[in-house]
This record gives structure tokens, sequence and C-alpha cells, in this order.
């Protein structure tokens, strides 16, 4: 039996108003937030919380990160949006900053994640035919079961999870998917001389923040490399400190063919994503054959810029490997029956709840939110954790605290 909540007749109203007039696809918890600031939210009743999933982890950054929205406010007094049907004084120094902030030649600019990861499913098939020499229309990309790369039609075509591609076919074709951390199945795979790409998060996030083996990340670019086959890491999620380096590939030494990035790009301020790429790649696209109105606009730019430079400058990246180390053997002490599983790297972790209950996850959720702290489930039994990399020791501490409290409801 699902557990109930207490909430304000403010509150209420909130929810009404998004149950009558808004489409019905997500089942929120139900809390109204009007309020945000580093690591914490405040509800319309003034109650505050620790923001424990951090917009999905575009909020790596924090809400409202001073120097962001500085950045936000200067440059909307100026231009917001040119089109790239003419120049901007913001586009090209963003695209020098984030092509050398993390090695690449060359940048294309989108907005949602899922923009950005079609734009690579694009690049890759195009660099397949006019360099690989795959027949035309004939290109293939390896993605893993599990995987969670957006929610348009191409890319649920290759989605394992019936909630995402159920009752929206027909599909795409040209995907190959194999089982996730499985290298004797990408190996096979490759032998397919059509394959073009494989298409991969480093940790599948959705999926429930499933780890691969220590070296599979590795191992899985060198068989890419051996197969002329592009290594095309949907760093989306995992990307921008979030597990403890600047990309989840950098555990493993890993540089992707195609870098994929959203999310915290924009600290949590507005759509902002990226593809990052060499010349081979990348110029297989010609003018007129790719993009998007907002792609590269000048408000954007800005932002990620900003964005980008206070994870280093603030050190968020080293921060968020202690505090999720931290959080990973704080919980690990609880030694809570009703905990399958810890796992994670960095602040992207979650745990497994164990009970006979289905709805136990989501009854601890409500519990956390009403001790202050915000998660969400996915997957039924898994539960997020996934705060700001700004979160500090003390604030840690608190929300072990809470966490602790929040499972005590389990018997
Ligand atoms: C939802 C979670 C899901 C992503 C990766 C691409 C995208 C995402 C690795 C697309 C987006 C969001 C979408 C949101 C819930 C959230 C999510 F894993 F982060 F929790 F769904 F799996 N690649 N993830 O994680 O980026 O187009 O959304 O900007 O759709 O419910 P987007």
């Amino acid at each position: 039996m699902q557990m109930t909540t207490s909430y304000s007749e403010t509150t209420d109203r909130f929810l009404e108003l998004e149950n009558e007039y808004s489409a019905h696809n997500y089942h929120p918890i139900p809390v109204v937030l009007s309020k945000g600031e580093g690591v914490h939210v405040w509800d319309v009743d003034g109650k505050k919380y620790y923001d424990f999933l951090s917009g999905y982890s575009a909020l790596n950054q924090g809400h409202r990160h001073p120097e962001i929205m500085a950045s936000l406010i200067q440059q909307a007094q100026k231009l917001t949006l040119t089109s790239r049907a003419f120049c901007n004084d913001q586009f090209g120094a963003f695209a020098q900053y984030i092509t050398t902030y993390f090695g690449y030649n060359r940048v294309l600019p989108m907005n949602s994640g899922v923009e950005a990861v079609e734009t690579a499913i694009k690049l890759c098939r195009r660099w397949g035919y006019s360099v690989k020499g795959i027949p035309e229309n004939k290109a293939r990309i390896i993605v893993c079961a599990g995987n969670f790369h957006g929610r348009t039609s191409t890319v649920i075509s290759f989605s394992s999870d019936p909630a995402s591609y159920a009752g929206f076919g027909p599909y795409m074709p040209g995907f190959d998917v194999i089982p996730y951390n499985d290298l004797a199945a990408l190996a096979e795979a490759l032998q397919n001389k059509e394959v073009a790409g494989f298409l991969v998060e480093p940790i599948q996030g959705e999926a429930g923040v499933v780890v691969p083996d220590e070296g599979y990340l590795k191992t899985a670019a060198q068989y890419c490399k051996d197969a002329r086959v592009l290594f095309m890491a949907d760093e989306i999620q995992t990307g921008l400190g979030r597990t403890g380096k600047m990309l989840a590939c950098d555990h493993e030494m890993v540089r992707p063919d195609v870098l994929i990035l959203g999310k915290a790009l924009s600290g949590g301020v507005l759509p902002v994503s990226a593809v990052l790429a060499d010349d081979e790649i990348m110029l297989t696209i010609k003018p007129g054959e790719h993009g998007s109105t907002y792609g590269g606009n000048p408000l954007a730019c800005a932002i990620a810029i900003t964005s980008l430079r206070v994870i280093r400058d603030e050190h968020m990246t080293e921060n968020a490997a202690i505090q999720g180390a931290y959080l990973r053997k704080g919980i690990e002490s609880l030694h809570s029956p009703f905990i399958e599983t810890v796992r994670g790297k960095g602040l992207l972790n979650a745990i497994v709840i164990r009970h006979p209950n289905p709805e136990a996850a989501w009854d601890v959720c409500l519990e956390l939110k009403e001790n202050g702290l915000l998660a969400k489930p996915t997957h039924g039994d898994k539960i997020r954790f996934a705060p700001p990399l700004t979160i500090t020791r003390v604030q840690m501490d608190e929300c072990l605290e809470i966490i602790a409290d929040g499972l005590s409801i389990l018997k």
C-alpha cells in the first residue's frame, strides 16, 4: 500500500493545477518548489530541502551558482539569440573554450541532451559513409541494453525499456543492442563491417547507476579502434565532474571519438548540449546539413563558459570524489537489511531497496521529503542520490542522518 504524505493547501493547489492542465507524463514526488540556492531548495510553504537529484545532474554546480547567474544576467542584457544565420561574439569564444577544455578540434552546439545524441548519430552515420566507406543507408550503431539516451523517436528505437519505447513505433532501424558491460558481445557485434559506431553511457544512469567492470571502457574503446568504429560516449549525465572525474571516461583514461555533453553544461539554467569530435568526423557535415534555432546562442555560450570554468576553479570534481565515497561509506555503515546494494562513482549514486513492498522505495522517498531531503526512485526499487557537487562534509553528515531516518520506516 502506497504511503500518503501530508502537504499544505498551498501545495495542494499547485499540484491540482498541474494535474488539471498539464500532460501526465511524469509522476513527481508531491512537493512544489519555489526557490533554489546551492544544495538547497525551498517549497511554497518555505520548507527547506537538500536536493539529492540535482535536476537529473543538470545542477552539478548547485542551484543559481552566483557566477553562472552573473553571466546569465550580463549576457541577457546584451544579446540572447542571433540564430546561426549570423555570427555572434559569444559563440566563437565558447567553441574555443570548450574544445580546448576537453581537447577536441571542434564542437557542434545543440540544446537538449537528446538533440546532442541525435547529432552524434548523424555524425557517426555520415562519417561511416564518407570516410569509412560503408554502403549508403547500411551504417549500424551498437548500443547497450539498459541504455537511456533520451526520448526522441530515433533514440527510443534502441531502448530496451518498454516504458520508453512501447506504443511509439514504428522504430528507426540501424541499431544493434548488446548487453552492457559485456566485451565478448561487443567484439562479436564489431565483426560486422557496416558498424560505424558504439554509443555507450560510461555509467548507466537511468538503469539505476550501473557501473561497468573496471577496464570495460578502456577495452571497449580499443576494440572500437581496432575495428575502425567510433567510440561515442554519452556523458550527458556522467560528465562535468559528476562521477569524481571531469568525464567518467577519465577513470580509464579513455578519449571518446565523439563526446556528448548536456545537462550541467549550463549549470541548470537553460538547455545547452554539445558534441565534440575531431575534424575527420566533424567536418563530414557541410553547411546547411544540420543545425537548430537555438544551437550556439550567445546566452547559452556565455553561461556554458562560466559553468565549465567554475567546475575547475572550485574543484567540484575532486569534491564529488571525496563526498561520494563518504556518502557510500556512510550508507553502507548503516548495515540496513533493506539495502541490497549501494553503488556509484563520485556523486552519482543509487541504493537498491530490498523489501516485499514494491512501493518501498517510493515510501522511503516520501519519508526523506518529510525530513528535508528530496530524492526519487528509478525503476521501482532504486533510489538515486546525486546532490550538487558543491555539497560539504557537514551537509553530507546531515543528509546521512536524514537517509538513516528515512530507511527506518521500513519494517
Ligand atoms: C526524462 C536520468 C533519465 C541522459 C543521458 C541523454 C539524455 C539523458 C545519459 C537526454 C536524460 C534525463 C531525462 C529525464 C530523466 C533523466 C534521466 F537518467 F537522468 F535520470 F531519463 F534517464 N543521455 N536524462 O540521462 O537528455 O534530452 O533530457 O536533455 O526524460 O525523464 P535530455
